[in-house]
């Protein structure tokens, strides 16, 4: 449906601003999105009808389709990926940078013109529950169909944002298909503006601004300046046999599963449980009144990764996706169902994601990061809590990833400053989400090195302020369901057991859980964790708890020298951290302060 700003009451700067945007980019139309159900079946139908979405069975997928992105335009792509500061000290060592004026002149050049013959979609935006304080406005600019369905997906799209404007207030985000070109693909950060310009890439997380862009990396500059946290984190309730349902927040590097773990479906032997999904992937957390860490998921939907999800590992996406959802690169079997490798059996016959008949032998039929995207609404688990304007009340953050050795099921932190130092080391495997070596270790801090949008040393200083403005801090922990034994194969089972490690937690918060106080932290005691159900062998649980002294020695070794390339903005308190557990490890005798 095509719409005018008259329609809306659009405040004049915002106009101003499509309007000199479209002068700029020269489309041939410009249409004002409403996020209705008739506009969203419309850009479908354009889609379908020049190619851009292919129809999946509508009988077993119905209002599911398929899209097959360029080849060349798959995932995230770091290295064009720029924060535009005045100083390149703003951004740190894990950021590219370019000065803010010079980033605008080229972008504004190569934007020049690229929307001739196209459509320009205005898409205003609500990040955050409708009615909360902490939710956040912002308007997308796009040639792309695929984007805007995608963008009505992930957000909240039309009058809702509209009406949350404050005093005119919103990111501005700006992006072009371009040629694709990936030569001259850009996506730019402009922390000072709450600008965003994407050129040449169409691949959701870097044209989908709602997401990378405003909720991680401008806004967590607004988190530092304001005093809040915007973290690559799910968002979880646990309840319990007795009803208690308590939040836990998760940072885990991109497709390192935290769409999983977000709709974990208990195992047999935990009677009474359930796991409610907040969020699978960002959390905004503040602090309340009584200095209570508050989380909101500022997302609609689920941007996740296909492969490997299937009815053991993720049976709850596996039906919510069964309707009204985009599928991006994957296979396609000749009943027109979407496929994937790890999604079950192989049908004989396929197309591959990029519309080749496929062949065995011939690599992956599904891209390694193909895509569902799909409204959160849709989701049988969300918890009632979602809505919730003032967020969750968070007991426990976790920090995981994929680490084939060294790092314990699970620990909890001596304090908050250590659970920040654990954070801060976390060095995990690298994955498909981004263009790149796959599986190749890495310092992910947070699970926020691609989203930081400011220095990571600063970052650091951040998550420590908390201290001096909390009473009420969550408890740290890491938790590691990659562990490999010495044949190469997973310790532990993960998926639905992995709520028996989430309980240990949710006890431990309690005070109703046993532990060992080890050098790196508290690590359980065999009997603390719930393993009856499990069949586990005793010697797996002893590998799985190990804490190997000389390869932590070596840890500290090369995470000192990560800390080093950060310069003098790292924090002393994080140094002293790094020596006492330095100092634990030669000598477990230690205390944990000391
Ligand atoms: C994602 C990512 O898509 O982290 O969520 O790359
Ligand atoms: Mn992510």
């Amino acid at each position: 449906m095509i719409h005018t700003p008259q329609d809306y009451g659009i405040e004049r700067p915002l106009l101003e601003w499509v309007v000199a945007v479209g002068k700029i980019t020269k489309p041939d139309g410009i249409v004002w999105c409403d996020g209705s159900d008739e506009e969203f079946q419309s850009l479908i139908k354009l889609m379908t009808a020049d190619g851009t979405l292919i129809k999946l069975n509508q009988e077993k997928y119905p209002n599911c389709y398929l899209h097959r992105s360029n080849p060349n335009d798959v995932a995230r792509t770091e290295e064009a990926t720029f924060i535009c500061t005045k100083n390149r000290e703003d951004v740190g060592p894990t950021n590219n940078w370019m000065p803010s004026d010079e980033g605008e002149a080229k972008l504004l050049r190569l934007f020049d013109g690229c929307m001739i013959g196209r459509t320009m979609y205005v898409i205003p935006y609500l990040l955050g529950p409708a009615g909360s304080p902490y939710s956040q406005v912002g308007i997308e600019l796009t040639d792309s169909c695929y984007v805007a369905v995608n963008m009505e997906i992930m957000t909240k799209v039309g009058k809702v944002a509209l009406e949350h404007m404050k005093d005119g207030e919103f990111v501005k985000g700006i992006h072009s298909t371009g040629q694709l070109d990936p030569d001259r693909r850009y996506i730019c950060h402009f922390p000072d503006k709450k600008l965003i310009m994407s050129l040449n890439s169409n691949y959701g997380g870097n044209a989908l601004l709602s997401k990378k862009c405003h909720a991680l990396r401008i806004a967590s500059v607004m988190a530092r300046d304001q005093g809040w946290l915007a973290e690559h984190m799910l968002i979880i309730g646990i309840e319990g046999p007795d009803g208690t349902v308590t939040y836990v927040t998760g940072a885990f590097p991109s497709a390192s599963g935290k769409t999983n773990l977000a709709m974990l479906k208990p195992p047999e032997y935990m009677k009474g449980w359930k796991v409610w999904a907040v969020s699978d992937d960002i959390a905004w957390i503040h602090l309340d009144s009584e200095g209570r860490f508050r989380a909101i998921n500022p997302e609609s939907g689920f941007f996740a990764v296909a492969p490997n999800t299937n009815v053991k590992t993720n049976p709850r996406i596996m039906e919510t996706v069964k309707k009204n959802t985009i599928f991006t690169n994957v296979a396609l079997a000749m009943d027109r169902t979407p496929w994937w490798e790890g999604m079950g059996d192989h049908p004989r016959k396929l197309w591959d994601w990029q519309g080749r008949i496929w062949t065995a032998g011939k690599g992956s039929a599904a891209h390694p990061n193909s895509r569902f995207t799909t409204s959160i609404n849709q989701y049988r688990l969300l918890s009632t809590e979602y809505t919730n304007p003032n967020g969750v009340p968070i007991t426990a953050i976790i920090f995981g990833g994929r680490r084939s050795d060294l790092v314990p099921l699970v620990h909890e932190s001596f304090s908050w400053e250590h659970g920040v130092l654990m954070g801060a080391m976390l060095r995990v495997e690298t994955t498909a989400a981004a263009v790149g070596e796959v599986g190749v270790l890495r310092y992910d801090p947070m699970a926020m090195r691609p989203f930081c949008g400011y220095h990571i040393a600063d970052y650091f200083r951040h998550w420590l302020s908390f201290r001096s403005r909390s009473e009420s801090l969550p408890k740290i922990f890491q938790i590691n369901a990659f562990r490999m034994g010495q044949d190469g194969r997973y310790l532990w089972p993960g998926y639905g057991h992995n709520l028996v490690v989430l309980k240990w937690i949710l006890d431990r918060c309690r005070g109703r859980a046993d532990a060992v106080e080890t050098p790196i932290g508290y690590v359980p005691t065999p009997d603390s964790l719930n393993l009856t159900g499990m069949n586990l062998p005793g010697s797996t649980i002893e590998e799985l708890l190990q804490v190997n002294k000389r390869a932590w020695m070596n840890e500290i070794e090369l995470s000192w020298l990560f800390f080093k390339t950060l310069g003098e903005q790292f924090p002393d308190i994080l140094w002293q951290e790094l020596s006492k557990l330095r100092d634990r490890l030669r000598n477990p005798s230690l205390a944990p302060h000391n």
